[in-house]
């Protein structure tokens, strides 16, 4: 169950958690037309707290909100500063951040109208490994799942819309239930897409290999991923590749906010490289978890301070 904390940010206050409720005829409760996003606040080695890549996630719940036609009744810099006094009057040094935009009780039927206001919510709560603390150490284990991620003209798969995860919820339910870890989604063309809220890499010949930015979500997990490998001087391709690709590769693994780097040990039943992350994983990992607790300088303006 979710860690309760003390205050939620709803439509511009902090109100305490059991207060930061919902009308039933809220209408994104039954068309799933909102947006929301997924962000991490680190404790730094020298002990200050700092959320990783901010204006990115604000700018991308913006983005979220112009693709389904609603408008945040707040400015970018009215919800990252409501985000980062979310996390200060919580107390929290670690965190993962949820704002939350829907489309409020008016009226009914599928169009929104001006009738239905726009709420915004932000809730902070401690969230560890995403996919276990085994499975960021020692790998996941990942299945094909029975359903494609979205075509990219059936729904907008650059936004991070609540009714989006619908997809996701199937393929996970399915992943899980069947005793894997987590689902590998296919795009409709049959290619590797992502998985049901992670990006995927691939290793092969010592070269990270990733999806294109076509049906997935721009992943700011990915894009940092990319930027540190080449900065390490590993190479970096943006190309579809197929599931037979996955099994035959030396490492994979799945980047995201919440599953942060999580090494993917097996697909299909299949052992990927050796059956244990390999050097390159472990490598950006490493690396990944020094930048977001403030280690490398150079990455330092990734970084907003508490
Ligand atoms: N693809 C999907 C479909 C996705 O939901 C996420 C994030 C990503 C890729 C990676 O994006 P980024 O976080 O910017 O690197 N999934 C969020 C929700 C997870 C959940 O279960 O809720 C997350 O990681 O916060």
């Amino acid at each position: 169950m979710v860690q309760k904390t003390s205050l939620i940010w709803m439509d511009g206050k902090l109100i305490p958690w059991e207060a930061a409720t919902v009308h039933v005829l809220s209408h994104t409760i039954h068309y799933g037309m909102g947006a929301f996003e997924g962000i991490r606040c680190y404790k730094g080695t020298g002990g200050a707290s700092a959320v990783f890549r901010l204006e990115e996630h604000v700018d991308r719940l913006f983005d979220s909100a112009l693709i389904g036609g609603f408008e945040i009744p707040y400015s970018r810099e009215e919800i990252t500063e409501a985000i980062l006094e979310t996390l200060r009057k919580n107390g929290l040094e670690e965190a993962y951040i949820r704002p939350v935009v829907f489309i409020g009780a008016g009226a009914m039927g599928v169009l929104f109208t001006e009738e239905n206001p726009i709420h915004v919510c932000i809730a902070v709560w401690s969230w560890g490994a995403y996919l276990g603390d085994e499975g960021l150490k020692k790998g996941i284990r990942i299945r094909t799942s029975s359903y494609n991620r979205h075509h990219v003209n059936v729904m907008m798969t650059k936004a991070k819309i609540c009714g989006n995860y619908v997809n996701s919820v199937l393929a996970k339910k399915e992943a899980v239930e069947t005793g894997f870890d987590e689902a590998l989604m296919l795009d409709t063309d049959g290619y590797v897409a992502e998985a049901s809220g992670e990006n995927i890499f691939i290793v092969r010949d010592g070269a990270l290999k990733t999806t294109p930015l076509t049906s997935i979500l721009p992943g700011i997990t990915r894009a940092s991923v990319i930027a540190l490998a080449r900065g390490r001087g590993i190479p970096v391709v943006e190309q579809r590749f197929t599931r037979d690709e996955l099994y035959t590769a030396e490492e994979a693994f799945f980047t995201g906010t919440a599953a942060e780097i999580t090494p993917i040990r097996e697909a299909d039943n299949r052992r990927i490289g050796t059956g244990r992350p390999g050097p390159i994983t472990l490598d950006l990992q490493e690396n990944f978890f020094a930048v977001v607790r403030g280690e490398n300088r150079k990455y330092g303006d990734w970084l907003t301070p508490l």
